[in-house]
């Protein structure tokens, strides 16, 4: 089967587990290349085309040959070429790309580079260290008052984008820190998240290998 979308991503990577997600709930099934950051394959002349930052991920549509980066805008790109997930109303569109750009500010930070620094991946002072764990704190209290006060979805009555995207941080909230006991209304909307159809963890989708669509 040849899929018309190919993500190049690595195993670890929340940002690109946000397109595995995006792409499987949309059910486009798709191609997955394993780009070993260990390696710097992700700093290879081959790579740096598909992607300038030389980051993953990176995807591929092999429709129209685009190779599109930054997860966010990715997102934006696949909403707009299924019709899924981009917000019912241009008000919901709107609230939805507010909740994107807010989260790359003050959530994705935090809760990835403590994931990061847990596993020994990156080294932060004590000082630093401390102001993730603040700023970890802020957003996810700014998430629970968001739920708590009776919000199915982050945007509209339907799930978006934005709450694809923020649960690709959420999700590994808890290798970042405490687990979410203190949060009980993100815990319920990650409950309702899970149980959309197609839905799969980090593990399924992105896999320590490469792998052809099935
Ligand atoms: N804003 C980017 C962030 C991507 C990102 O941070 N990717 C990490 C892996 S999780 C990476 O490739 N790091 C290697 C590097 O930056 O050199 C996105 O959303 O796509």
């Amino acid at each position: 089967m040849t899929a018309r979308y190919t993500l190049h991503g690595f195993f670890m990577s929340g940002p690109a587990y946000k397109v595995g997600l995006m792409l499987t709930l949309c059910g486009e099934a798709f191609d997955y290349v394993s780009v070993n950051l260990r390696e710097g394959q992700h700093k290879t002349p081959e790579f740096l085309a598909l992607n300038r930052y030389g980051q993953v991920p990176a995807l591929v549509d092999t429709s129209n040959g685009r190779s599109l980066c930054q997860s966010g805008a990715i997102l934006d790109y696949l909403a707009d070429k299924t019709g899924q997930f981009g917000g019912a109303t241009l008000d919901d569109r709107l609230r939805a790309r507010e909740w994107l750009f807010w989260g790359w500010d003050k959530l994705d930070a935090p809760i990835y580079r403590l994931r990061a620094w847990k596993r020994g991946f990156r080294q932060f002072d004590e000082a630093q260290v401390a102001m993730y764990e603040a700023e970890r704190k802020a957003a996810l209290d700014m998430l629970e008052k968001w739920f708590e006060a009776g919000h199915v979805w982050l945007a509209g009555d339907q799930p978006t984008i934005a709450d694809i995207d923020l649960f690709g941080v959420v999700v590994f909230a808890d290798e970042s820190g405490d687990d979410l006991t203190a949060y009980p209304a993100i815990r319920g909307w990650m409950d309702r998240f899970s149980a959309l159809p197609h839905f799969a963890p980090p593990s399924t989708l992105l896999p320590p290998e490469s792998r052809k669509a099935v």
